[in-house]
């Protein structure tokens, strides 16, 4: 028999304009994040860094003891080398697919967000100027991935310059969003498990079949 199986439970989608800080989030959860990208070929907004010409791939693993419980989020790897100090707890490996920001890459994302469970939505607080951009990508994005946990997510909130959360939803002219830091571990894992419990919330429950959850479970079985 051929058992299809796939290397993570939940899939969550990192998306959001040029330059919002999508794969340095990434980086910051998981430091083996694989990363498609090409050096600037000029700077922006001062900065001489990198963009995202395919996809970042990160893989990290929650842990908690009981249900409802924010617990732990780890890069898999060190979860992999420390897995008995988590006899007894539950697990759920987490994959995470960043998107390129850039307008002209939509096909790219489109494929990157099949089968996700949740998006996180990144925009540049301090950048004004990509509002539009994070419109359309906002609007491309609940278009195809409606129905799904999505956080919209004010990002670089260390700069002076930064706009707070409540702004940003009045430019975006969206209800909710949060602030965060991508660059700092506290900030993006606080992040990542808000949403995660929302996203688990949000399966059916035990007994109630999902083919994915069904998947998953597969999965973990054969792990152990
Ligand atoms: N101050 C501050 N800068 C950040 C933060 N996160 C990212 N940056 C900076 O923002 C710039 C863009 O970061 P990336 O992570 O490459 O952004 P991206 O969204 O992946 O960009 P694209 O792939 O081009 O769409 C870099 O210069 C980062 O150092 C943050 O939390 N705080
Ligand atoms: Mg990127």
């Amino acid at each position: 028999m051929i058992v299809e199986l796939r290397p993570y439970d939940y899939k969550i989608y990192v998306t959001g304009p040029f330059q919002s800080g999508k794969t340095t989030f990434i980086h910051t959860l998981d430091p083996n994040t694989v990363s498609v990208e090409r050096p600037l070929s000029e700077p922006y907004r001062g900065e001489m860094g990198s963009t995202t010409t395919a996809f970042d791939l990160g893989r990290v693993v929650w842990a908690y003891k009981n249900p409802g419980a924010t617990g732990l989020l780890m890069p898999a790897k060190e979860y992999q080398e420390e897995k008995d100090q988590y006899d007894g707890w539950i697990i759920h490996r987490v994959e995470v697919r960043g998107a390129p920001g850039q307008l002209h890459f939509r096909t790219i994302r489109e494929v990157m967000m099949v089968n996700a469970h949740g998006v996180l939505m990144l925009v540049d607080a301090s950048d004004p100027g990509k509002i539009g951009e994070a419109c359309a990508i906002l609007a491309e994005t609940k278009d195809k991935l409606g129905g799904i946990p999505l956080t919209v997510l004010a990002n670089k909130q260390d700069r002076q310059d930064a706009a707070d959360p409540e702004a940003v939803a009045e430019w975006l002219g969206v209800e909710k969003v949060h602030g965060m830091t991508g660059k700092d571990i506290v900030s993006a894992s606080d992040v990542m498990i808000r949403l995660l419990l929302e996203v688990v919330g949000a399966r059916p429950r035990s007994g109630e079949s999902s083919s994915a959850q069904d998947e998953a479970v597969t999965y973990t079985a054969h792990l152990e």
